[in-house]
């Protein structure tokens, strides 16, 4: 069906930008960070806000990655329990503040299984969420504390995220299932 651009190359790295800044802001530094990307998406997007962190504040902030599946009882549906694939953190995260980093935002119950794969690790000061796309929807309370864009969606459509790292082009669109 009919897609429609969402974020161009030029917007995301605006977004990237903004969302990198209020990430300095709202910690007053960089101190204690450390980023936590959700494969797969999630993972380029983490680095391009370390870059920026670098770029502005001169520092490297560690990164992390997260694997996390979805079991799918049928290609058409979601299902309900995300699995953690891989949840072994290598970095001591007791007492630092975690940005859990993702793409899209919908049901929120990948950022839960996320959020009990990092406390099983240990014991963080805060975890706080930065995604590129809310799209609404939500079956549990989680918010994001830094977003991209909220891109209201219905269920039965798709947001589709491309990154360059990923797949040679910087493109956010929407298109109907
Ligand atoms: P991602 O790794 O970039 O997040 O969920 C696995 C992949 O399926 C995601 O890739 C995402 O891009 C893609 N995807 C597209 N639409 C949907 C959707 O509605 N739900 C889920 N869970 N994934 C979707
Ligand atoms: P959740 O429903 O748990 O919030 O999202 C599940 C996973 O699928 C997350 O990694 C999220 O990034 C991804 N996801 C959910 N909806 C979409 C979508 O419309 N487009 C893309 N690209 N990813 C999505
Ligand atoms: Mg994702």
């Amino acid at each position: 069906k009919t897609k429609a651009i969402i974020l161009d190359e030029k917007a995301i790295n605006r977004a990237t930008t903004r969302i990198s800044h209020e990430i300095i802001e709202k910690n007053k530094g960089v101190e204690d960070l450390i980023l936590i990307g959700i494969k797969t998406r999630g993972v380029p997007f983490s680095q391009r806000i370390a870059n920026k962190i670098k770029e502005i504040e001169g520092k490297e902030v560690p990164i992390q990655e997260l694997d996390i599946t979805l079991y799918r009882d049928d290609l058409s549906e979601l299902a309900d329990n995300p699995l953690v694939k891989k949840s072994h953190l290598e970095t001591d995260i007791s007492n630092k503040t975690i940005i859990l980093i993702d793409d899209v935002l919908y049901t929120g119950r990948t950022v839960r299984a996320a959020l009990d794969a990092i406390v099983d690790n240990g014991r963080p000061k805060k975890i706080q969420l930065a995604v590129l796309i809310d799209r609404g929807h939500r079956e549990l309370p989680i918010r994001p504390d830094f977003i991209g864009k909220n891109v209201p969606t219905s269920k039965e459509e798709v947001i589709s995220v491309k990154f360059k790292e990923t797949d040679n082009k910087d493109e956010v669109t929407i298109t109907e299932k």
